[in-house]
């Protein structure tokens, strides 16, 4: 069933445990994503950023709202970093159920103000209001203390902004960042930081750039021709104590890209003569599935739907 983002995550908030918001450009990602979440009855968030919009059109969109309408388990279509007034107006109208606004590369008043105005037209027609607060940017664990306060998000400040621009739901800044060069070794969440900010703001708040980018998926790439550098994501564990202090929502994008391209090369290498792209988007559909189910267990939201 279609539900708002603020339904399924106040439950998960409150109970302690993570929600799935994993991205989908094409209908290969959207079967792998809602049939993970039924399969293990597990409540999901379905997310089209600005430029899987753009990509898939209303095919997407469409396809997106209707097959959550129809899913057994609770699932919110959700617009992902939304850049401004008119993208979040836009979604509204494609009968999203939650929508971010992403001001935070602007000044503090600027993003309230920005924030505000999107959460009073999307209150009005009944959908949450995922903010940011802070820059995301990979941190490692030498980086300076006043280096790190100037990007991370600043409890005494996600209080505030939070109760000034009535969002549902807020993206901090601990240290994680997108895509698969997450910092040198082993990258750095601030769970201190996060523990303020929870303590603070007893809204669900959201990680983004959870991915764990992990070792044998990244090998499997490269063994199937894929160039990939220092690769390194979020440690398993390091979500699972962040979800403990307070995060309810975990961006997953980088994972399912790695895993789907992974079995393309893998599936193209070993059957040169294939052209039935049947044969190789089946296989990676398949894979991102088992990369959806292995993080809903990693979050806890299994049997919660
Ligand atoms: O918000 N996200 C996903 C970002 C998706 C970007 O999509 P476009 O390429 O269309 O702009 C995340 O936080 C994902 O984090 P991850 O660790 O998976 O990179
Ligand atoms: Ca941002
Ligand atoms: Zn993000």
């Amino acid at each position: 069933m279609l539900v708002t983002g603020l339904e399924i995550l106040k439950k998960a908030r409150a109970e302690g445990y993570g929600v799935g918001a994993f991205n989908t450009n094409n209908m290969e990602f959207t079967q792998a994503i809602l049939e993970a979440a039924e399969e293990l009855r597990s409540p999901v968030i379905l997310a089209l950023s600005e430029g899987a919009m753009k990509y898939g059109g209303r095919a997407l969109t469409q396809m997106a709202v209707a097959l959550a309408k129809e899913a057994r388990v609770p699932v919110a279509i959700h617009l992902d970093h939304g850049s401004s007034y008119e993208s979040v107006l836009k979604a509204l109208r494609e009968g999203f159920t939650s929508v971010m606004i992403d001001k935070s590369h602007e000044d503090f008043e600027t993003n309230v103000r920005e924030t505000k105005r999107v959460v009073e037209a999307a209150h009005a027609v009944g959908v949450t209001v995922e903010a940011e607060l802070g820059r995301l940017a990979g941190i490692e664990e030498h980086v300076a203390v006043d280096e790190k306060d100037a990007l991370l998000t600043n409890p005494e400040e996600a209080r505030i902004f939070m109760e000034r621009t009535g969002a549902d739901y807020l993206a901090v800044a601990i240290g994680t960042s997108h895509g698969a060069y997450k910092g040198k070794g082993r990258p750095f969440i601030d769970h201190p930081r996060l523990e303020r900010i929870a303590g603070l703001v007893p809204a669900p708040l959201v990680l983004h750039g959870a991915s764990a980018v992990p070792p044998e998926l990244v090998e499997r790439f490269r063994a199937a021709g894929g160039e990939i550098g220092e690769a390194a994501g979020i440690h398993p564990e390091d979500i699972r104590k962040a979800i403990a202090l307070g995060v309810a929502k975990i961006n997953t994008d980088t994972d399912l890209r790695l895993a789907f391209t992974a079995l393309i090369r893998e599936t193209l290498g070993k059957s040169p003569k294939e052209f039935d792209p049947r044969k190789y988007l089946g296989p990676a559909r398949e894979a991102v599935k088992e990369v959806v189910k292995s993080r809903m267990e990693l979050f806890g939201s299994v049997g919660k739907a």
